[in-house]
Parts: structure tokens; C-alpha cells; sequence
């Protein structure tokens, strides 16, 4: 696992870079509850924290969400003859090989897009992909989903987007609706849209997820601390917040927490001091658990159908073939 203790003030910039970030975390600490973007997760070591948690016992989705592509991308990518994917939050695209490989036993795959906010970690994603697929395009696009798709002029259709992993979860409602109104409005007929999503399940299971027995997820909790050192000069002492993680029945999402361990003051330069109580919590994520019928008021909202919905019911965790309305 990467090191914790690390100096960040020689490191080059490993995300998106973001002149808004100040703005946008000054209003976040001063709401009553206190909340900053998950987004602020991912410089490369909040990726490679992420890929770690993939591999975790406790985190059911990213092996479940393999083997349903394994089972359907196949068919569907015959079916709809895709030349272009396009993936949000793309990450190491560890399971985007399964669609580019059914896409290239169609011998029509032409172009890879993966979209991410994490800039090292994307670049270095692309550069693996070249190798993997000699004959394939790759053109990263580092981009803040949340404000635009960043999407190459000329992209040979059909065209797939996909967004695996749950992480429209991820997303309040109003923002996941402008984000697959943003997807919506750059499909052409014969686009299709790929989601993954996390069903509502067993409490305890999707808790034991996100408080994982060797810490990985705590980590990757706390390192947003470190993204707003290295980023903003702020001095948090990522050891002096605790990871939490809790089940919101009513909202059916996940909550991520880091809690104040004392009282003390962090210094965030353009903002001042930023005063914690013993006790106080940052949110820094939800993770949103929908069923059919929650799924279906996003697309709807968003001008997109349900096409297919297949799911894997033991966990359950599924996939939504969108298209447009
Ligand atoms: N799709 C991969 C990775 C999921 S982790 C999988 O299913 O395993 C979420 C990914 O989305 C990370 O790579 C993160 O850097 C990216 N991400 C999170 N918020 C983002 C945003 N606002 N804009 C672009 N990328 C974002
Ligand atoms: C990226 N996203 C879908 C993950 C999730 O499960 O919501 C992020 C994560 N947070 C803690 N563990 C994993």
C-alpha cells in the first residue's frame, strides 16, 4: 500500500487542475454539516487506494460488475456494432478491457476514450491500453464529470459511454441528472449508454464494504486530507480525523465520514482558519444504492429509457442499457 507520510509540496499537480477547488471547498466547510467532493479522493495515490479496494474481500461491487460484462458484453457489443467507447471516471479500466475485447472480436473497435479527473493515473491507463491494443485510438480526456465530458471532436459511431463501478452513486440526485443529461445530449441515434449500478441490499453488507478490516477504505478516506494539503497548502493532520461509514436508510446510501478526533484548527491558506470540534465530521461521500425504479427517474429526468437491465440477483449489483427516449 502506498506510504501516508510523504512531503507534497515538490509533487507536480496529479489531477485535473481546478481554480474553482478554493471556492468550492471554502463553501463546503462552511456549511453546517461540513462536506467537500469525493472527487477530491483521486490524485494517484486516492486512485491506487481505490484499485486497492477492488481488490478487498468486503467490496462485493467491482467483481460482480466484471462478471456480468463478461456474461453480456459479448452480445450486446455484436448487437450494436460499437466503434467508439467513451467511459466516465475510467480509473484503471480494469473492467473496460472486457468491452474493448468484445468490441475487437466484432473487428470493429476504433477509439478508446477514458474520462478522469486523476491526470497521472489516466495517463497512465492510456499508455497501458496502447500497448494492450495496437490498432485502437486511445485519446484520454482529463475532465471534471461534474462540469463537462471534454469529449474528442470526431468520434466514429456508434458509440458506447459507459460508467461502471457505481459511481453515479457517487452523485446527488441533481447533479447525476445534469451528468446523464450531459451524456444524453452527446449521444447520437444508435448510441447506447452503459451504467453500472449498486442495488439495495443487506445493511451489514454493504457496511462491512466500506469498513474494510484492513483500513484500505480509511486510507483512501483520509487521503482527501491529503489532496487539500498538497493542492491548496492547507495543514490537516490526516491522523487526527477518524474514518466513518454508515448506512442512511432513508436516502439508501452509504455515507463517508472523517470525524474530528479533538478539537483543533486547520489552516487553509485563502480561507483562514477552519475550526473542528471533538466530535465534528467532514461527509466526503455518499454512495447511493437504487433499485429499478430509482434508476428509472434519473433517465427519465435525464431523457434516457431503460433498454435492458441485466443483474446479478445474489448480490445483487446490475447494469443499465440506456438509449435515448
Ligand atoms: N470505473 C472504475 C473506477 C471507479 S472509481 C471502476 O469501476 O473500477 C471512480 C473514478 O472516477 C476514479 O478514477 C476517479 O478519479 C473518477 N472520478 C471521480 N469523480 C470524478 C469527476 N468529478 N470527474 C471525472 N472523474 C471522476
Ligand atoms: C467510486 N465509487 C463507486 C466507490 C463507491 O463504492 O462508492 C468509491 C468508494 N468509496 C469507498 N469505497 C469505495
Amino acid at each position: 500500500m502506498p506510504n501516508l507520510a510523504r512531503t507534497h509540496a515538490t509533487r507536480p499537480l496529479e489531477r485535473v487542475p481546478n481554480p474553482g477547488m478554493l471556492a468550492e471547498v471554502a463553501a463546503g466547510l462552511a456549511a453546517p454539516q461540513k462536506e467537500l467532493s469525493p472527487k477530491y479522493f483521486y490524485d494517484q495515490r486516492g486512485s491506487e487506494l481505490f484499485e486497492a479496494i477492488t481488490r478487498l474481500p468486503e467490496y462485493y461491487p467491482t467483481r460482480t460488475e466484471r462478471a456480468l460484462l463478461e456474461g453480456w458484453m459479448p452480445e450486446l457489443m455484436a448487437q450494436l456494432g460499437t466503434r467508439t467507447l467513451i467511459e466516465l471516471g475510467a480509473g484503471n479500466a480494469e473492467k473496460s478491457r472486457i468491452i474493448l475485447d468484445a468490441m475487437r472480436a466484432t473487428g470493429l473497435a476504433e477509439l478508446y476514450v477514458p474520462i478522469d479527473v486523476s491526470a497521472t493515473f489516466l495517463s497512465q491507463t492510456a499508455a497501458q491500453l496502447r500497448r494492450e491494443y495496437p490498432g485502437l485510438t486511445v485519446e484520454p480526456a482529463i475532465a471534471d464529470i461534474s462540469v463537462e465530458l471534454n469529449l474528442p471532436r470526431r468520434m466514429p459511431r456508434p458509440a458506447l459511454f459507459a460508467f461502471l463501478g457505481g459511481t453515479i452513486g457517487n452523485f446527488y440526485p441533481p447533479p447525476a441528472i445534469r451528468l446523464l443529461s450531459r451524456v444524453r445530449a452527446a449521444m447520437a441515434p444508435g448510441d447506447r449508454f452503459l451504467m453500472g449500478v449498486d442495488l439495495r441490499k443487506d445493511i451489514a453488507r454493504i457496511e462491512a464494504a466500506y469498513n474494510d478490516s484492513q483500513g484500505i477504505t480509511a486510507e483512501f478516506n483520509r487521503n482527501m486530507l491529503l489532496v487539500l494539503n498538497h493542492e491548496l497548502g492547507a495543514d490537516f493532520d490526516p491522523r487526527a480525523f477518524e474514518h466513518r461509514a454508515f448506512y442512511h436508510t432513508v436516502a439508501h446510501r452509504i455515507e463517508l465520514h472523517l470525524v474530528s478526533s479533538r478539537d483543533q484548527v486547520v489552516e487553509i491558506p485563502g480561507l483562514g482558519p477552519v475550526a473542528f470540534a471533538a466530535g465534528e465530521s467532514i461527509r466526503t461521500e455518499i454512495s447511493t444504492k437504487y433499485d429499478r425504479a430509482s434508476v428509472s427517474t434519473l433517465f427519465d429526468a435525464a431523457g434516457l429509457r431503460i433498454e435492458a437491465w441485466p443483474i446479478d440477483p445474489a448480490t445483487p449489483f446490475g447494469l443499465v442499457v440506456g438509449a435515448p427516449a
